[in-house]
């Protein structure tokens, strides 16, 4: 027997290519690639402490006790590699104010993969880590790294080439993200059902599916031309694209508010008026506005004006997933 206590740290990550469809849903594989940045400021920090004591695992998030679920399907896998069967208490803590309405299952599973890979003695390589990750999450394959990140969608049944890579560290480019939050409730349809009825009933989810490597080659060439006005364009559109598949599933799944398309329009505005900005919309209302170094205070005053913001949040790229000391 070989476990002890481990923790770890991931930021959450904001995807310029989205991801919305699975190839497999038993393997969570994404049916498309997708690029992200990591976010420096919002932060999950998962503690993993094996317990022989324990009849089954206990996972408590923001110190509410939660059933384990995927996070229970995760650590089996981690287990099985092992050879190990301890059954865990996982804690984890997100930085961001709860309700914000900001997905956290990213941060959360990748947190989780390197916590508890190194709790159970595994030494990983990132690549191994970001499967695992996407066992938990399909966006939480990303924020195993940091910066500008590629999540490749693969091409193997066993899903051992679905994992992502970083494309650039955060320093070679350090851009800004504000986000607006227009609703701190929870949503309505969460990601995962809102892209399986999608995937089921929308007639663009092909089209969707089928568009998805133009943009990622355009995103790709972007990044590595540090071409802002590409990247804004092409980061537009694969998110516009994805919520018009969504409009279009049977019922439409419309995850936007009044405010959503107010901040929407501002950030149009000002990329106009020749301020270096764009925006994207995950499965929610919130508006994340990504801008050139220097810009972001300005986006964020202009963003909290608008009818409907409640709060702004500002925060850079930062570094991927790492064990941190237990406390
Ligand atoms: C993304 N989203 O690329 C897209 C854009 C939401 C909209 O990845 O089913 O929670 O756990 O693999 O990772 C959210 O999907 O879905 C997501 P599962 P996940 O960021």
């Amino acid at each position: 027997m070989s476990f002890q206590q481990a923790a770890a740290r991931a930021g959450a990550n904001i995807a310029l290519v989205k991801y919305w469809g699975k190839r497999d849903q038993r393997l969570n594989l994404p049916a498309a690639g997708s690029i992200s940045i990591t976010l420096a400021g919002l932060e999950t920090r998962t503690t993993v402490t094996p317990d022989p004591v324990l009849g089954a695992d206990e996972f408590l998030l923001d110190g509410v006790e939660q059933p384990p679920g995927r996070v229970g399907a995760v650590l089996d896998l981690i287990r099985e590699r092992a050879g190990e069967t301890a059954a865990c208490r996982v804690e984890s803590r997100n930085n961001f104010p709860t309700g914000a309405g900001l997905a956290s299952s990213a941060s959360g599973f990748a947190a989780l993969a390197v916590a508890a890979s190194r709790a159970f003695g595994l030494e990983l390589s990132d690549s191994e880590l970001s499967g695992l990750a996407r066992r938990g999450s399909g966006s939480a394959a990303r924020s195993i790294f940091g910066g500008f990140v590629e999540m490749d969608a693969g091409t193997l049944d066993s899903g051992a080439d679905a994992v992502a890579h970083r494309l650039l560290p955060a320093e070679d480019w350090p851009l800004e993200v504000v986000v607006a939050i227009t609703d701190s409730g929870s949503k309505a349809v969460g990601s995962r059902d809102g892209m399986n009825h999608t995937m089921r009933t929308s007639p663009y989810y092909p089209a969707w599916v089928e568009t998805v490597a133009d943009d990622l080659d355009a995103a790709r060439s972007a990044i590595a031309s540090r071409d802002f006005e590409m990247l804004a364009q092409t980061a537009e559109h694969s998110a516009l694209k994805m919520h018009a598949s969504m409009l279009a599933a049977r019922p439409g799944l419309v995850y936007w508010n009044p405010a959503t398309l107010a901040c929407l329009h501002a950030v149009r505005a000002l990329r106009s008026a020749g301020t270096g900005v764009f925006f994207t919309i995950d499965a929610g209302p919130q508006v994340k506005a990504v801008c050139l170094p220097g810009e972001s205070e300005r986006v964020a005053a202009l963003l909290g004006e608008q009818p409907g913001v409640h709060d702004v949040l500002v925060t850079g790229l930062g570094a991927g997933a790492a064990q941190v000391p237990a406390r």
